[in-house]
């Protein structure tokens, strides 16, 4: 990447490049460009025609990467080469999965920018779950994007020496130093990443002494930094997904890289656990508190079962690794995953709550006391998922341990 032809894009540059580049606009179409990005990284640029009589609006996003993370500001650089990943990553998903994904109109390497869909007529579904949103069609869309994903790029549904290849394309060394910082180090000790609620400084005292909690996150993190099982999304909550009744489409794929499979599932499991932890507001009205906690806990376990289901009919299916067929195996590789799905889940809760860059679910609660309840909540279940993430045999003991948690 020549650093040099890099520049930050203004709305006016967004403007004429959606002119030149993609054939969507005509000539005379009046244009307007928003900033939109509202994470941590980026810029996002929409965009849109202004519409005129009988003609709808026309629209696309301009995703251009900054030098550094925009949350921070510039003491934090990051390399421009995480939107070569994460066009990379969006083309290969796109391939995978064509109907989950954004589709991608154009990429520029130097000015590190890629063109795509604007989704505006979906909600991110962080945003619908914190509105008390249910999305029916959810479980089976996002089991299948994990299945398919996570099957076809491992080493029992791609070549081999292939996957070497793509490990080597995908080495993504500054986006995944800000997981092992902010997600497997910096919740466990005093470090001025942390942004923790006074009020329960107590439970942070706690995640710092707790040495069994410390070692299965050791286990964890090492498992991230070493094991290149399959390329993962790699940061899965529920900001990176788009959602309407009837569609799903996943984004933000930046940082895309060979990691552990349980990964990938356990942030979606975690980001539903967040927004059942968040209910905790509903303190006149249990049974909607309850009521919603269920719906959330009962879809990680459907999304569970159609993974399992869905990625052990590619294996049979599509597998290219003979010995792998054996039955035993194939369950110790199930069950290894949901395992590591549990530990991470529990890991990306915790984060969540005591380390940098919280989320809307829980911060957005007005009442100071119904926000701590569910600060300590979260903990709770990330605790419990963390310390017991290799005891778990069956997705309905992964249930149990989220239920046992909420009760209290
Ligand atoms: C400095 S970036 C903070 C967080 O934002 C991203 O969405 C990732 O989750 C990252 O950990
Ligand atoms: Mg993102």
């Amino acid at each position: 990447m020549s650093e040099s032809a890099y520049r930050p894009l203004s709305n006016d540059d967004a403007i004429a490049i959606a002119r030149d580049i993609t054939d969507l606009f005509d000539s005379n179409d009046n244009l307007l460009c928003e900033e939109i990005g509202d994470g941590n990284l980026n810029f996002v640029f929409r965009v849109y025609s202004v519409p005129e009589q009988g003609v709808p609006t026309k629209s696309i996003i301009i995703k251009q990467a900054l030098p550094y993370a925009k949350v921070v500001g510039e003491s934090w650089p990051l390399s421009l080469d995480r939107a070569r990943i994460e066009h990379e990553a969006l083309t290969i998903q796109g391939r995978l999965v064509p109907d989950l994904v954004p589709q991608v109109y154009a990429y520029h390497k130097d000015m590190a920018y890629t063109i795509m869909e604007d989704l505006s007529d979906h909600t991110i579904m962080r945003k619908g779950l914190i509105e008390g949103n249910q999305y029916a069609a959810f479980a089976d869309h996002i089991s299948r994007f994990l299945a398919n994903t996570l099957f076809y790029t491992s080493d029992l549904g791609m070549n081999q020496q292939d996957k070497k290849r793509q490990v080597e394309r995908f080495i993504n060394p500054d986006l995944c130093k800000i997981t092992e910082d902010l997600i497997f180090d910096d919740p466990y000790t005093v470090s001025d990443n942390n942004n923790i609620n006074p009020a329960i400084m107590d439970e942070h005292e706690k995640l710092c002494q707790d040495a069994s909690l410390h070692v299965e996150v050791m286990l964890l993190r090492e498992k991230f930094l070493t094991q290149s099982q399959a390329l993962l999304h790699g940061d899965l909550h529920t900001g990176s997904i788009f959602i309407t009744e009837a569609s799903t489409k996943v984004i933000d794929p930046e940082f895309a890289y060979y990691g552990p499979m349980g990964f990938d599932i356990g942030a979606v499991f975690a980001n539903l656990l967040l927004n059942a932890a968040s209910h905790e507001h509903w303190t006149k009205d249990h049974s909607k508190r309850d009521a919603k906690r269920d719906y959330l806990i009962q879809t990680i376990k459907e999304i569970w079962n159609l993974f399992h289901d869905r990625f052990l009919q590619l294996w049979h299916s599509n597998g290219v690794d003979r010995l792998s067929f054996n039955p035993a195996y194939q369950e110790i590789y199930m069950k290894r995953v949901l395992q590591d799905a549990a530990g991470y889940a529990g890991c990306k809760v915790i984060r969540r709550v005591v380390g940098l860059s919280h989320v809307a679910d829980i911060d957005t609660i007005a009442d100071a006391a119904a926000k701590e309840r569910a600060e300590r909540l979260a903990l709770a279940i990330g605790t419990a998922m963390v310390k017991r993430n290799r005891e778990i045999q069956h997705i309905d003991e992964l249930i149990d341990i989220c239920q046992s948690a909420f009760k209290g």
